[in-house]
């Protein structure tokens, strides 16, 4: 079951966090790191791991920048959480990290994460110099003013809006927020490989965006205690949601869809692609 492969996965993203973070000092912003980057479900991470496979690129290599969009992902939540933010309780069910600490050491450790993205993207053990400066550069465009920054940015400005967003609106918004760190996990394995990542492109962007639908949907039908977060927290609040534009059985349809068309992004690679296929279906039947 796919379940499975992601769940070796976590253990393998955890191993490689428990001893980067032994060598750190015990301080509550080492504390906060190490809690912010438990958990969840990887998909970030496996993508990285399973791209690069694809490419017949050694696993131990493919580690770090498989750690390296885990970090900048935990980075993005705990900032998300904060009460100038999100401001929410929960995460993953557990307290969010300003609430479990504060908000000044969620701050930086956010801060932190963020840096350490950045850090094992470039790590001398992930290849040549071309490769490792390729993925910090296009790393820090998924993540900045041009990307994930980007879609939060419109996120936030939609809030204040007076009318709700329309369907290409929120599907700009959610291609920086939610879609650009998913396309660059994809294509980390083309560029370890120096090889092409339109094709990875094209299946992440399909991706992301399904992704993000089924997050709509799982706010309208998921259970809040699983999931961490309010249910129908933005349709309550008046945001124009997928699901909001489309109606619960079209924002499953587009999903569909665009699993499809994912999966067919994925024909130049033949058999191999077949684990790439069932995470594209696992995004859109997930529970949380
Ligand atoms: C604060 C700069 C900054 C950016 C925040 C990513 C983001 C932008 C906000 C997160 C809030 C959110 C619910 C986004 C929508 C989809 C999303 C990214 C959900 C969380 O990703 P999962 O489901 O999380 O992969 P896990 O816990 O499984 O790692």
């Amino acid at each position: 079951m796919f379940r499975d492969e992601l769940r070796k996965t976590g253990a393998t993203l955890q191993a490689g966090f428990d001893a980067l973070f032994a060598g750190y000092p015990d301080l509550p912003v080492v504390q906060g790191m190490r809690y912010a980057t438990h958990g969840g479900k990887r998909l970030r991470g496996y993508l990285v791991l399973e791209t690069a496979r694809l490419h017949g690129i050694d696993p131990q290599r493919a580690l770090w920048p498989a750690m390296a969009i885990e970090s900048i992902h935990a980075y993005s939540l705990v900032h998300d959480d904060l009460p100038c933010m999100d401001d929410d309780a929960l995460r993953r069910g557990l307290p969010t990290v300003h609430v479990k600490w504060d908000e000044g050491t969620a701050l930086l450790v956010g801060d932190a994460l963020q840096a350490l993205g950045f850090e094992l993207s470039a790590r001398p053990e992930v290849g040549v110099p071309e490769v490792r400066a390729d993925l910090a550069l296009s790393l820090a465009r998924a993540s900045g003013a041009q990307g994930m920054v980007l879609g939060q940015a419109l996120d936030i400005a939609a809030e204040c809006a007076t009318i709700p967003l329309t369907l290409s609106e929120i599907t700009a918004l959610q291609q920086g927020k939610t879609g650009a760190l998913i396309v660059w996990a994809a294509e980390a394995g083309a560029r370890l490989a120096q090889a092409d990542t339109r094709p990875l492109q094209d299946y992440a962007q399909a991706l992301g965006l399904a992704f993000q639908i089924a997050d709509d949907v799982l706010d309208v039908t998921g259970d809040a205690a699983t999931v961490g977060k309010a249910v129908g927290k933005d349709a309550v609040a008046g945001k124009a949601t997928f699901v909001s534009l489309l109606g619960l059985e079209g924002a499953q349809k587009r999903a569909t869809e665009l699993v499809e068309t994912a999966c067919d992004a994925l024909s130049v690679y033949g058999n191999g692609a077949e684990n790439l296929k069932q995470a594209a279906r696992f995004v859109i039947s997930r529970q949380s």
